[in-house]
């Protein structure tokens, strides 16, 4: 598991090379914007079950045989599997958010998880769509310009939803 710095110490190191100026103006740039980074996942994990329940339902409401009887997501120990794997994936992007790197994401969240669901019989793509929902709703959040310091979060809120599309292209 990577974040922004230690992934650029070791490609430098790996290279047997100092830090070029490129790799440090863009943590530069990474520490003066930090305090958009830490609100962005500040504001994503406040409103995490929101931002999974409402998904689901989303999702459900788009795609009803998922709840119907023989459906992925039907009885409601499924049903709970179901919110619980939309949470863990939405946990992992607000660690990736964190640091800056989608290392930990892919490590430990993504990787196997399209065989696994192959394996269980869980619809890929329909998890991919849930995921799509919880990243409109995650950036709607934190780039919310109400009750904050207002400033250009655009790259910040690409890079969110970046991981999001990571995630879903992974299961999907
Ligand atoms: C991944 N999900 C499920 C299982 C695992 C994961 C390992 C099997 C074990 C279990 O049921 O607990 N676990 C999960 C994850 C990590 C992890 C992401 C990462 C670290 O450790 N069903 C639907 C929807 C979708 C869904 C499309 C959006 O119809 C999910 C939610 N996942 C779902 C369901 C099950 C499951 C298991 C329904 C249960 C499947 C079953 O037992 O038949």
């Amino acid at each position: 598991m990577l974040d922004a710095f230690a992934k650029v110490v070791s490609q430098a190191d790996s290279r047997g090379e100092f830090l070029s100026s490129e790799q440090l103006d863009a943590l530069t740039n990474m520490v003066k914007d930090g305090n958009k980074r830490m609100d962005t996942v500040n504001r994503i994990t406040s409103n995490a079950s929101s931002i999974v329940t409402d998904a689901a339902r989303a999702l459900f409401e788009e795609q009803p045989q998922l709840i119907q009887p023989g459906g992925n997501a039907y009885t409601n120990r499924r049903m709970a599997a179901c919110l619980r794997d939309m949470e863990i994936i939405l946990r992992y992007v607000t660690y990736a958010v964190m640091a800056g790197d989608a290392s930990v994401l892919d490590d430990r969240c993504l990787n196997g998880l399209r065989e696994t669901y192959q394996a269980l019989g869980v619809p890929g793509g329909s998890v991919a769509a849930g995921v799509q929902k919880m990243k409109d709703a995650a950036v709607k959040i934190a780039n919310d310009p109400n009750g904050i310091t207002q400033g250009d979060c655009s790259q910040l809120m690409s890079e969110v939803a970046s991981y999001f599309d990571r995630a879903a292209s992974a299961v999907a």
